[in-house]
Formats: C-alpha cells, sequence, structure tokens
C-alpha cells in the first residue's frame, strides 16, 4: 500500500485530469468528489475512478471541456444539460437554482441530463442537508444488473441515496446501488485477484460465480430479491424517460461494447422542512433525533458512520491505495 495524505491524493488527481486535457472546471469538479470518497473510505468511488475518467475521454465518450446549461423548466424543477461532461459540474450548475426553488416551493427537482457519471450520490446529498434539506437522488448507470427471477443485465447498478440534516449531528444519509453492492467493488476484487461472496452475481452462462471477471461478463445480482429489483426499475424509470433521458440499457448501447462510464441522466429531488412545517420545524427535526437515538442505542450503527468515521481517520492519517493502482496512476501521468 501507498499511503498519501490528502494534500498529495488531491494534487495526484488533479495533475492527471489536468494533463489529460480536461478544462479546470471539470478538474476541480471530479478530483473534489474522487478525493471525497478516497478519504471516506469508499475506494470504488474514489481514486480508481480517475482510471475510468481517462479511459471515457480517449474514447471520445465524454467532452472534456463541456459547459453545462442551466434551464429554468417549472417552477419547481431545474433542469441542467451537461452537454456531454461529468455529471459533477452539472450539479455543480443547478445547485443555487435548486436551492432557490426548494426554498420557494417547499419541494424541487433537479434533472440532470446528457452527463458522463461515476461518482458516488452522497457528496450531491451532501450539499443539500448541509443547506438544511432533506434530499433524494437516484440515477441509471449500464445495464449490468439481471432483474429478479432472470439472468439477463437489464438494469444498472442505480443507485439511491438519502439525507436527512440534524442540528449537532452528521446528517443522517444513506446510498447504496440497488445491486447486492456497487460494480466498482467487484473491479476492485478482480484488480486484487480476490474472489467475491455469493449471491453478487451470475456468469455469462447464469450460474451463480464468485468469480469476479465471470460476474462482470454475466451479470450483477439486485440486492433484496424482487424488491431490489422494483427499486432498480424505479431508477430507470424516474432518473430515465422521466426526464428524458437514457435507461441503462440504452447507456450500455451507446458505449458501443467499450468500458467508458455511463452516459445518462440523474433525479436529485430536494425538501425543505421549514416550508412543509413553518415555526415548528425545529421542534419536529428534534423528534427526528429520538429515532436515531433508537437504532444507535441498541448498538446498531446509522449508515454513513463508517464514512464518518474514516473521514475523521484520513483527515489526521491520509488515504492508503494499493500500490497496483498508484502505478496505474501514475502512468497517466506520463501517457497524458
Ligand atoms: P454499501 O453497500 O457499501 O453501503 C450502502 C449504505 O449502507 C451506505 O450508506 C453504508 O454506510 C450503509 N451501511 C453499510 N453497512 C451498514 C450497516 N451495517 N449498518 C448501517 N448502515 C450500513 O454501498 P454500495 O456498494 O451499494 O454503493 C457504494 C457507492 O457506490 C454509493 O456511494 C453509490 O452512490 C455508488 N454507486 C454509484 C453509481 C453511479 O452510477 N454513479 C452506481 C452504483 C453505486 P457506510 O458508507 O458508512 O458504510
Ligand atoms: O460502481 O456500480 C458502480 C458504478 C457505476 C457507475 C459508477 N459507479
Amino acid at each position: 500500500m501507498i499511503r498519501l495524505t490528502l494534500e498529495q491524493a488531491r494534487e495526484l488527481a488533479q495533475d492527471i485530469l489536468r494533463r489529460n486535457g480536461f478544462s479546470e472546471p471539470h478538474v476541480q469538479a471530479v478530483s473534489a468528489t474522487v478525493l471525497a470518497g478516497e478519504r471516506d473510505g469508499c475506494a470504488s468511488h474514489g481514486l480508481y475512478r480517475l482510471l475510468g475518467c481517462v479511459r471515457s475521454l480517449k474514447a471520445g465518450k465524454v467532452v472534456a471541456d463541456a459547459v453545462p446549461e442551466v434551464f429554468d423548466q417549472a417552477p419547481a424543477i431545474v433542469r441542467v444539460d451537461a452537454r456531454g461532461g461529468f455529471s459533477q459540474l452539472a450539479f455543480q450548475a443547478g445547485l443555487p437554482a435548486l436551492l432557490a426553488k426548494t426554498r420557494d416551493c417547499g419541494i424541487a427537482a433537479l434533472a440532470i441530463n446528457h452527463c458522463v457519471h461515476f461518482s458516488a450520490l452522497w457528496v450531491e446529498i451532501e450539499a443539500l442537508t448541509a443547506a438544511g434539506l432533506v434530499a433524494l437522488a437516484c440515477t441509471p448507470s449500464h445495464a449490468w444488473v439481471a432483474p429478479a427471477g432472470g439472468s439477463q443485465p437489464v438494469f444498472g447498478t442505480n443507485p439511491i441515496a438519502f439525507g436527512w440534516p440534524r442540528v449537532g449531528h452528521d446528517p443522517f444519509i444513506f446510498d447504496f446501488a440497488t445491486s447486492v453492492i456497487a460494480r466498482g467493488d467487484i473491479e476492485l476484487h478482480r484488480r486484487a485477484g480476490k474472489p467475491i461472496p455469493e449471491g453478487w452475481g451470475v456468469d455469462e452462462q447464469g450460474r451463480p460465480s464468485t468469480d469476479a471477471a465471470a460476474v462482470l461478463r454475466g451479470a450483477m445480482q439486485t440486492f433484496g430479491g424482487h424488491k431490489g429489483s422494483a427499486l432498480a426499475a424505479m431508477v430507470e424509470l424516474i432518473a430515465g424517460p422521466l426526464i428524458g433521458d437514457l435507461t441503462s440499457a440504452e447507456s450500455k448501447a451507446f458505449d458501443a461494447g467499450g468500458d467508458s462510464s455511463p452516459y445518462h441522466g440523474e433525479l436529485i429531488i430536494a425538501l425543505d422542512p421549514r416550508r412543509f412545517l413553518g415555526d415548528a420545524a425545529a421542534q419536529h427535526l428534534a423528534r427526528a433525533e429520538a429515532l436515531f437515538e433508537s437504532i444507535q442505542g441498541q448498538g446498531a450503527r446509522l449508515p454513513s458512520q463508517r464514512r464518518y468515521e474514516a473521514r475523521a481517520r484520513s483527515a489526521e492519517q491520509g488515504v492508503q491505495i494499493p500500490r497496483a493502482l498508484y502505478d496505474d496512476l501514475q502512468a497517466l501521468l506520463v501517457a497524458g
């Protein structure tokens, strides 16, 4: 393993993106999210993702200097056309209007179109909980996941993230793929030459497999059987056709057999407790704390707790990445 300070990790990410030709706004936006992933112990969406950024660029599947365009779609809907660039900058472009519309209407949505998407959603959810809002986000990916009862990929890994602001505590946030695990984690197992647990996926013949490479060629499985399968379908619908963008199957077809990051849309919904509750907002948010206490009071943990602990640790100790990944990242500096 190689240890890097957070500053070294940030510089490495920015150097790679800059040398490979991304515009400075994308360098800043993308490096911030991969650094956040690495810092919070989410290796599948950390520095490793830079390999996919450069691969997507070389395959002509992402626009390195795309300038997102913001549209006032409706009183409670803002739309951002990412114009083929990465989603992070499009989110930043739409955030001020989403905040203003949510304060105004109590509930508002941000629809991002035509973006290349590879990031963890909690980064965006944190931007909304920091503003005192409740938030939901979801996005398709590439068709890699079989529906419950089937064996052929239809769904993306389709994450759903939810956030709730808390006074005096880190926000309550969960963020998970509707597949058993994010594809990035299976890729990391393949890179490390490690088998994956049973139940994550099937090979090309539809047989259960613990071989990461075979499952990457075959199909991943949804979490919770038919329940995860239905949620994955919901994500396809509300972050696909509802916002006029591609499904995971269409995104995969657009990739035309390549290995680039998915290209589609994202839906983010924000709710303002102060608009729902007026002066009673503080009182009811305080009541919500009893729920969290009753979870933690019996020794269970809240989602994101591990992540916040990793964040505190990384601030002191920096991050560690496998030497093989470090070497692959260094190669992007030379080749760039
Ligand atoms: P995990 O299964 O690792 O974690 C899912 C969530 O459950 C996290 O919020 C996690 O908190 C929480 N959690 C895990 N274990 C426990 C526990 N014992 N008790 C309470 N909470 C727990 O995530 P996934 O592999 O499903 O997804 C990882 C990331 O991949 C997500 O951030 C997601 O956005 C991203 N992703 C992005 C995609 C895209 O298209 N852009 C596609 C698919 C995934 P904690 O982090 O603290 O462990
Ligand atoms: O890990 O499943 C995943 C993923 C897909 C797109 C970005 N991350």
